[in-house]
């Protein structure tokens, strides 16, 4: 079977490796995507004849699917995602490193025929907008129609994307197959996949090139994403003096119509979705939302660094999401989107923990199990989610499209801890908040396979997307402050919206109100208010912060802002322990910021 590119694309390259690739996985068909709406809607309606997907009452939410997953294949696989770096040290003690060449035997073993019986769907897509200097090219290749559509939705594919590649651009290219062949007429499970110790999600970073085998969950299938924007990109970002992070990027508007940007960073299922689309509770503040998930940022000529979201939709977390909590993605996924482990309604909408006050009195559960109130079971699994174009949000950026990108005022990092670190407080400079997101620790979500709520070290919240060795990323960050003096850096932050009290119970009320926090981030980033000097860093006065109309007891505000001398002790010893794994690739600025945290706290 030979391919006709003629109305596809004459990159002789990329014509090369998609036949390579056909020979290698002997799939029964190729389908050249051209990402048109017509193509979309022809491969929903497919997987809804296949019983993949169910069509969700129109009157309810039009254009919108259900689906649920096999129960092994629920979030992404750490233990089986890998760095393949030529040289061990390159990837680092906090990646799983394999040798180059003895996993390609591997992968080609594995993909020789893993697509026998289906059709293979080949995915030229762009991450960033389209004609950006800033966007890089995939194109991915699968075997799984529900990575196609959910492509679709988040990243710009198709025609665009291959018009931009042009006869001779560089693509990263991007090999995926759910693993499961098919003998003739044999229809298959609808949601194929390996088990976990069969998956394989593998980055080279020499050749930039990315394998994923056994897995069609999101962050392990959809590649332009955690495996493309993150880890390839974080290596390409290194090589070229340019930062790939795990961020939001917001657009903050003060009453008098002033705007800054900001970037902030919180591991996988930590609320970076509510943020970049917050709803602020201060009368006159408006927010916009660039992206939810990831930035690229470089410097612009001017000295300041600008961030692109390379995204095209969110692949955001279900449960917990409501009218109260995060009204604009509410109002986002009224249409449109792929809801993938969350609960069917007996109407034909979707439900999960959290959605409304009431819960149904009837569903189906994400494991396609009849459901009544009151069952210990959850309804919708933790980690479900919803895949929705950015473009239906309420409060999207303008400048999403924008070429050049927005230029970023502060940097924010928070992680998830219930004690130890205050509300919020700002780093000395540069040096010191590359320090703070590189100590950043986090309770665990159910975003990985791993257990909820303990406790880990999670730099930058990259510890799963950094694609080199984590000690050579601080000093990529130390030296990218060398880049541009420092009237022109973004000021760096650290929050914690999820202090709780000795009964369990969150002490900030967060959500909305996080706006109060923004606006002290705004106006330090003007020097228009004081701070106070505190061993952690610079700390808000109490006057300076709005906290109007939330009644706080003053215990609360004590406890929103104390800083616990020994727990503190404790907490650099485990930063210490944690940083010794870095042994000589720990810059030596990183080192002093911990000591001078050390001596800050004994004085
Ligand atoms: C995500 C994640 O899906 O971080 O964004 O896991
Ligand atoms: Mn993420």
């Amino acid at each position: 079977m030979s391919i006709d590119f003629s109305n596809w694309s004459n990159h002789k390259n990329l014509q090369n490796w998609i036949l390579e690739m056909k020979n290698l996985c002997k799939p029964e068909s190729v389908h050249l995507c051209d990402g048109s709406k017509q193509e979309f809607d022809t491969f929903c309606k497919r997987l809804e004849d296949e019983g993949v997907f169910k069509r969700l009452n129109p009157e309810k939410r039009p254009g919108s699917f259900w689906c649920v997953s096999d129960s092994n294949d629920v979030a992404r696989v750490e233990d089986r995602t890998f760095i393949c770096s030529e040289k061990e040290v390159d990837a680092g003690p906090t990646n799983h490193w394999c040798d180059p060449k003895e996993m390609k035997q591997t992968l080609l073993k594995v993909f020789d025929g893993c697509m026998e019986g289906r059709e293979m769907y080949v995915i030229p897509f762009c991450m960033g907008p389209i004609g950006s200097k800033l966007s890089i090219i995939g194109v991915e290749i699968t075997d799984s129609l529900y990575v196609a559509v959910n492509m679709f939705i988040m990243t710009r594919m198709g025609q665009k994307a291959l018009e931009f590649l042009g006869q001779s651009g560089e693509f990263v290219p991007c090999m995926h197959s759910v693993g499961v062949p098919l003998e003739k007429g044999e229809k298959g499970p609808s949601w194929p996949c390996q088990p976990t110790d069969k998956k394989y999600i593998v980055h080279f970073p020499q050749e930039k090139s990315i394998w994923s085998y056994g897995s069609g969950y999101g962050g392990n299938a959809l590649l332009g994403k955690k495996c493309l924007a993150l880890r390839i990109a974080s290596v390409l970002a290194k090589e070229n003096g340019w930062l790939a992070e795990h961020m939001l990027i917001l657009g903050l508007t003060s009453p008098e119509g002033e705007k800054k940007y900001i970037a902030a960073s919180f591991p996988s299922a930590c609320g970076k979705t509510n943020l970049a689309m917050i709803t602020p509770t201060l009368p006159g503040w408006k927010v916009d939302c660039v992206g939810d998930d990831i930035a690229w940022m470089k410097f612009g000529k001017d000295g300041k660094l600008y961030a692109i979201n390379p995204e095209n939709g969110y692949f955001g977390v279900a449960p917990g999401t409501s009218m109260q909590s995060n009204p604009n993605a509410m109002k986002t996924i009224a249409k449109n989107t792929i809801f993938t482990n969350v609960a069917l309604t007996d109407d034909g909408d979707v439900w999960w923990e959290g959605m409304t006050k009431e819960t149904p009195e009837h569903l189906l559960s994400w494991t396609n199990k009849s459901w009544d109130k009151g069952s210990q079971e959850k309804a919708a699994h933790p980690n479900s989610r919803f895949t929705t174009p950015a473009k239906q949000c309420p409060i999207v950026s303008q400048e999403m499209d924008n070429p050049e990108g927005v230029p970023i005022s502060a940097i924010i990092f928070g992680g998830r801890r219930a004690s130890l670190e205050p509300l919020v407080y700002e780093a000395f400079d540069w040096n010191h908040g590359t320090f703070l997101g590189a100590a950043l620790s986090s309770e665990m979500t159910a975003a990985a396979k791993g257990t909820i709520g303990k406790l880990r070290h999670d730099p930058f919240a990259m510890l799963p997307f950094c694609g080199y060795n984590m000690g050579d990323y601080f000093k990529h960050w130390i030296e990218m402050g060398q880049q541009s003096d420092a009237s022109n850096l973004p000021k760096i932050f650290h929050v914690n919206w999820f202090i709780k009290d000795e009964n369990e119970k969150f002490i900030w009320p967060g959500f909305g109100e996080n706006s109060r926090i923004l606006k002290w981030i705004f106006q330090r980033c003007d020097h228009k208010i004081e701070s106070l000097d505190t061993p952690l860093g610079k700390c808000p006065k109490v006057e300076d912060l709005d906290l109007n109309g939330l009644n706080l007891s003053k215990e609360t505000l004590e406890k929103l802002f104390h800083i616990d001398k020994s727990g503190w002790e404790e907490e650099i010893k485990g930063i210490e322990e944690y940083f010794s794994k870095f042994k000589d690739h720990l810059p030596n600025e990183i080192k002093d910021q911990l000591e001078n945290l050390r001596k800050r706290l004994n004085q």
